[in-house]
């Protein structure tokens, strides 16, 4: 099977990179018309190739717009699919959302996705849901399980408040996504939640008898290092401002295009700052560390050189004083350097 799922997970990516609608959508509907369940297309050869979107965008072959208009074409496939699905009585009434912030929608359209073809009931809210409306929405259409997506480790916060705010509301949350570590390591700070790989996974769990609905006053969720985290949060424009600084002569030294380039650094900062806190708040700077690595690895091939990310890194630790748990994070990606 894997040497089939490579062939369509090229095929796939080749007419993402072309633009090429019609023969993605064409590719996926003929595997399925041949038998090919929909949890197989959607894991081996949509998902397998948006990840290969990814690096081809960190290797800088692909610019954003391409990366863009190829993933437009995955949530169009996904939806061609999803529409083509029927609810069965025994399926199950799930909503599925990303948490706040989150922008990577796509992961949990396609969790969505199958798991309609498995005749659950979805209810898909998409990308950056705030966790007061998600539980104003919960409220109201009582669904028996939340899913919620987070793709990047710095949005853990966020998935902790969604969490929090569901509390007594459903009898299942799930999260998922890649922000939450290997095997879902960082999940295990959010309290009362089960993570799942993917779809497949989620389906286990739905099969289980329900577990009660634990109702009343939200329980208190721990939150580590609340000060720290408060802390760093406050200063974040500022971490922002001492990082532009550092890089600016750098980026002085681009071509002219690359005004957006000081954009997407100025983003990535902000990224990284939020990567610290969600490393405080799980009080673990491997999640830190795992982000800078990424960075380095991005920003190297875009001409910015390590050095130059550990004198960003110091500085900020030097304007981190009195906020040890996030020293000790940075502390520990400058020593993996
Ligand atoms: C498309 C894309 C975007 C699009 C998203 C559009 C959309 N509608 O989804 C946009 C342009 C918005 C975007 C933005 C950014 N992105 Co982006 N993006 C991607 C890309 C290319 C594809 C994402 C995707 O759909 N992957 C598909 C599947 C295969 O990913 P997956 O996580 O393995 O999916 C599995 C699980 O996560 C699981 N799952 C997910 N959710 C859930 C929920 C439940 C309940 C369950 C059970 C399972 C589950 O389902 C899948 C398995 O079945 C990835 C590349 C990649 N490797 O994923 C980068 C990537 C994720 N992005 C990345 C980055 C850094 C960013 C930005 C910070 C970039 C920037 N500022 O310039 C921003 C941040 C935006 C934000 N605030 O959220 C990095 C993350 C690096 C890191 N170490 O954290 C990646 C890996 C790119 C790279 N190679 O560097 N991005």
């Amino acid at each position: 099977m894997t040497v089939k799922a490579d062939k369509y997970v090229a095929m796939y990516f080749d007419a993402l990179g072309a633009i090429d609608t019609v023969s993605a959508e064409r590719l996926v509907t003929e595997l399925l018309e041949s038998g090919t369940g929909l949890g197989w297309i959607v894991s081996n050869v949509i998902l397998p190739a948006q990840r290969r979107v990814g690096d081809a965008w960190e290797a800088e072959k692909w610019n954003v717009a391409q990366e863009h208009a190829a993933t437009s074409i995955s949530e169009q496939v996904l939806a061609v699919l999803g529409s083509a699905q029927r609810e069965l009585s025994s399926g199950k009434q799930l909503v599925v959302a990303c948490v706040e912030d989150e922008l990577h929608s796509l992961p949990a359209r396609a969790t969505a996705t199958v798991l309609a073809g498995e005749g659950h009931r979805l209810t898909y809210l998409g990308a950056s849901v705030p966790a007061a409306d998600l539980r104003r929405f919960v409220a109201h259409v009582r669904p028996e399980a939340v899913l919620l997506s987070c793709l990047l480790t710095a949005r853990i916060p966020q998935a902790a408040r969604a969490v929090n705010a569901l509390h007594g509301l459903t009898h299942r949350i799930l999260v998922g996504g890649t922000g939450f570590g290997p095997e879902g390591v960082w999940a295990t700070k959010l309290g009362d939640v089960t993570w799942a790989r993917d779809a497949e996974q989620v389906m286990e769990f739905l099969d289980a008898p329900l577990p009660a609905l634990s109702g009343g006053k939200a329980a208190p969720r721990p939150r580590p290092h609340e000060l720290d985290v408060d802390r760093i949060g406050a200063r974040r424009d500022h971490l922002i401002d001492r990082g532009m600084t550092v890089l600016s002569p750098h980026l002085r030294k681009r071509p002219k295009r690359d005004d957006m380039f000081a954009l997407f650094v100025a983003d990535v900062l902000g990224q990284l700052a939020d990567t610290l806190v969600a490393a405080v708040f799980v009080n673990d700077p491997a999640v830190f560390d795992q982000f800078v690595r990424w960075l380095r690895r991005v920003a190297y091939r875009r001409g910015i050189p390590s050095h130059q990310i550990d004198q960003v890194l110091s500085r900020w630790h030097k304007d981190l004083e009195g906020v040890p748990k996030a020293r000790c994070a940075i502390g520990v990606a400058l020593e993996e350097a």
